[in-house]
């Protein structure tokens, strides 16, 4: 699945997602896709990003989400999500979705991130974590949000309804830029993973990555979030990206987190892996597990 959020067939900026079904063994164009959504309008950015890793309604097929983080239905860059159940082919447009989640928050961009990949209260289905940076609209105060709905989603949402609502900890510390859901300790919940890649420790843009454990329910100031990985390095901005999988083969699974580095402060990027296991509560330096 590819997001394309600058697509102009249905206006500037409207955006695209594109579907292509297994197995892909020749080069292809968006001509090719199996499936494709357009985005309702101007500057919505349909396609910001897109996830497909979980099966949200328990009818044993992944489902695909795709987020408009600039969707301005409910007001400046509140941010949209949109859920498909399938099975998805032709060409169709963003308003075909099973479930649409609309933003609540005037600046919030709803939508930054998102991931179903993983059933958090273990109620056999998996469960959607979207992510909103509060970057957006000169009035708004710039505080990120992550939110996680657990029920099967048929109809329109706002996501004041949302069962679990993450509040930054810092102003325009990029929080929901990045979200991840994961079972990192194998007791059958998923954690929820929340960046913070412009979170301020020392000198500036260290990054932060929060990982809640179950329950993760009602209003969640993240500042009050226990177990997190810093960043070690100003202008490194940990958790400018999250991946989840298990690399070392130990069956547990593991957790990624990407450090962009920035171009102003000669910062280079980096990789930390964090390996999944039994988990304990505590504060400490990505990519510096104790083992
Ligand atoms: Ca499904
Ligand atoms: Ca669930
Ligand atoms: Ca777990
Ligand atoms: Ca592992």
């Amino acid at each position: 699945m590819v997001g394309a959020y600058g697509d102009e067939t249905r206006g500037f900026q409207a955006g695209a997602v594109h579907l292509f079904y297994g197995p892909i063994t020749r080069d292809l164009t968006t001509a090719d896709a199996d499936a494709a959504i357009y985005g309702e309008y101007s500057y919505q950015w349909f396609g910001w990003a897109v996830d497909s890793s979980g099966d949200l309604n328990g009818d044993g097929y992944d489902d695909v989400v795709v987020t408009a983080e600039n969707d301005a239905n409910n007001g400046c860059q509140t941010g949209k999500v949109f859920v498909f159940y399938g099975p998805l082919s032709g060409v169709s447009i963003a308003t075909s979705a099973s479930a649409q989640l609309i933003g609540n928050v005037l600046g919030d961009g709803a939508g930054a991130s998102v991931s179903t990949g993983g059933d958090v209260n273990a109620d056999g289905y998996d469960d959607l974590l979207i992510g909103a940076g509060g970057i957006g609209c000169t009035a708004y105060e710039g505080i990120g949000h992550a939110y996680l709905m657990y029920e099967p989603l048929f109809g329109v949402y706002d996501l004041s309804q949302a069962d679990a609502v993450m509040e930054g900890a810092q102003i325009e510390d990029g929080t929901g830029e990045s979200v991840a859901l994961g079972d990192f300790d194998q007791d059958g919940h998923a954690e929820v993973v929340v960046a913070a890649p412009s979170y301020i420790l020392r000198d500036g843009e260290e990054g932060q990555v929060y990982i809640l454990r179950h329950p993760v329910e009602g209003l969640i100031p993240l500042h009050e979030v226990e177990t997190f990985l810093r960043g070690d390095l100003s202008g490194g901005f940990a958790g400018s990206g999250l991946a989840v999988g298990n690399v070392n083969g130990d069956g547990y699974t593991d957790l990624v987190v990407g450090a962009s580095g920035s171009r102003n402060t000669s910062t280079p990027g980096r990789l930390y892996l964090e390996l999944g296991g039994p988990l304990r509560t505590s504060a400490r330096d990505a990519g510096k597990t104790p083992r």
